[in-house]
């Protein structure tokens, strides 16, 4: 007897949204619905995978990073419910590094090797927005090769509140002191019903957006996050997309979202459940099919594994972040991925996808290495 293969068949307002992926049609805010809810999650895939070998055919990013963490007591370790990284004074889990510290972790971690350091810490009660700046300034001296991307939007924030000047000024004098751009963190869910969950009394989304306009007016390109997998609901998941959609077009300064995968250990949320690999898959589809002028949508392996990083790359995601070494924010929060990468490993992942491995710097100029340098 044979079989016949019968081709699937879609509802109407999937075959719609199919159809303005085709035509470069922008996604509206009920399709974006149907993106978080449909449950042809392969479709999805293929639909985000068209548009990501539109924009990248190819080539998956990765660089050489290394995260630095000058500290993790933090004001607001109570309020940020869903942090299991941060501490209180004096808890046997707080950590503060002194300038040195720092200058000495960066050069165990690689020093100019790497290309981007990405840092950021707990908002500390007790350390001045001058420490901060002659950190900058220590590493730029030191590493002078190596892009600093540093601190989220509410650290950002704190500074300005610390010294009473504006968002513009704290940026202007990071500037100065070496930072580069700054990384998409402390974003969560824009919708006050779910901040005032997770995070009551933070940063707020007026303010974190206005932040990263700030910095992009300035000509300080940032990344953006959503946070996901604890207490919100699809509608507002469409929401935060469509506030980042919008700033994007004002601005043009995002170079790539990284949806973040809630992970429930150690924190004050009282949620046990990990997200699922579908659930990570169809938002980094849905966020490549909604955040049209976003040019790169990363699948951050050190949170969602590298073996699901390296499916993510024909499910809509083009990067997978770098080599890491050190990972904290994710790992004491229950992460039992790898914490480190080395590139021929990373490469092969990336071949083993049908993908051109292609080493980028932060602004995703792409690097090329003596071949003694790549082994
Ligand atoms: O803002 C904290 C998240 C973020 C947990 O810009 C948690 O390239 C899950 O923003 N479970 C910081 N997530 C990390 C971040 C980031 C990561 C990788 C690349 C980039 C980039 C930025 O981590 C926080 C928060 O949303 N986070 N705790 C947790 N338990």
């Amino acid at each position: 007897m044979t079989t016949t293969i019968q081709p699937e068949r879609f509802p109407a307002p999937l075959v719609e949204l199919a159809a303005k992926v085709r035509d470069g049609q922008r996604l509206s805010e009920n399709d974006a619905l149907l993106c978080f809810t449909t449950p042809h999650l392969l479709h999805l895939g293929k639909l985000a995978d068209s548009v990501r070998r539109k924009l990248h055919g190819d080539i998956a990013y990765f660089n050489i990073n290394r995260h630095i963490n000058p500290t993790n007591i933090c004001v607001y370790t109570y309020d940020c419910k869903f942090c299991s990284f941060a501490a209180l004074p004096g808890e046997d889990h707080a950590w503060k590094m002194t300038h040195e510290e720092v200058y000495e972790h960066a050069a165990k971690q690689g020093g100019d090797q790497v290309t981007e350091f990405h840092i950021v810490g707990g908002l500390h009660p007790d350390l001045s927005f001058d420490w901060y700046l002659e950190m900058m300034r220590g590493l730029k001296e030191r590493f002078p090769s190596v892009h600093l991307k540093a601190f989220t939007a509410i650290e950002i924030g704190w500074f300005a509140q610390l010294e009473k000047i504006s968002i513009g000024e704290v940026l202007e004098r990071l500037r100065e002191a070496g930072l580069g751009s700054l990384p998409g963190g402390g974003a969560e869910i824009f919708h006050t019903e779910v901040r005032e969950i997770i995070c009551n009394g933070k940063l707020d989304a007026g303010e974190w957006v206005e932040v990263h306009r700030t910095a992009h007016q300035m000509g300080i390109p940032s990344n953006a996050t959503m946070l996901y997998g604890h207490v919100e609901k699809p509608e507002h998941k469409v929401d935060h997309l469509l506030q980042l959609r919008d700033l994007q077009d004002e601005t043009g300064g995002f170079n790539t979202f990284i949806p973040l995968a809630y992970h429930p250990e150690n924190n004050y949320m009282g949620l046990e459940y990990h997200t699922t690999g579908t659930e990570d898959l169809r938002h980094l589809a849905t966020a490549r099919l909604v955040l049209d002028n976003f040019p790169h949508i990363k699948a951050y392996w050190i949170m969602i594994s590298p073996k699901l990083a390296q499916v993510a790359m024909s499910f809509g995601a083009d990067d997978f972040d770098g080599t890491v070494v050190e990972e904290t924010i994710y790992h004491m929060a229950g992460a039992e991925t790898e914490q480190h990468l080395t590139r021929p490993e990373l490469e092969r992942i990336l071949r083993e996808a049908g993908c051109e491995p292609v080493e980028r710097d932060t602004l995703y100029n792409s690097i090329e290495r003596p071949a003694a340098a790549t082994a």
